[in-house]
């Protein structure tokens, strides 16, 4: 058994309703949710829309290996009406993204996918959710934790 963070993100149509129904799928098909953070409303980060966001979290326990995760989240992506996905660091609007964030302890490199998530060290609208239910988690590449991590990328906005 693995124990897994998810990070969601979701900037059209009903947020909350792409959110919960995120989740359920995730609980259904990936493995049991065991604890999810609060909804965050955030501004587009990387790109220029009128969209704002909402961001969530969720921490779950999984039997199946990364690169299966990766691929019932980009199916409960499409299921949710995602069309197309993000490549080369454009970003678009969309109904919902599901990140992997962390599995484990795991660091993992491959062309489909890199863990911890790359860009989760300095992402706000990822670690304000996730620092809400794992704030003493360690972040395996910097050796810190969430909280920690988040103090920084506070520090470094302002
Ligand atoms: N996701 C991105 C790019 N920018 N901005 C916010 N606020 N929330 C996101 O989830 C988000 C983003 C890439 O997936
Ligand atoms: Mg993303
Ligand atoms: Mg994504």
């Amino acid at each position: 058994m693995a124990t897994i963070y998810l990070g969601l993100g979701t900037n059209l149509g009903d947020k909350a309703d792409n959110l919960h129904r995120a989740v359920e799928e995730i609980n259904r098909t990936i493995g049991k949710v065991t604890s999810l953070s609060s909804f965050y409303e955030t501004a587009p980060w990387g790109f220029c829309s009128d969209n704002t966001f909402l961001n969530a979290a969720l921490r779950a326990e999984t039997t199946l290996a990364p690169e299966e995760v990766l691929a019932r989240t980009q199916q409960i992506e499409r299921d949710l009406g995602r069309t197309h996905k993000s490549a080369g660091g454009i970003y678009t609007d969309r109904p919902i993204d599901i990140d992997i964030l962390l599995y484990d302890g795991l660091c993992l490199t491959t062309p489909a996918l890199t863990l911890p998530h790359p860009g989760m060290a300095d992402r706000l609208f990822v670690l304000r959710p996730l620092a809400e239910i794992a704030p003493d988690l360690i972040h395996p590449v910097t050796g810190l934790t969430i909280s920690e991590l988040l103090r920084r990328a506070c520090q470094k906005e302002t």
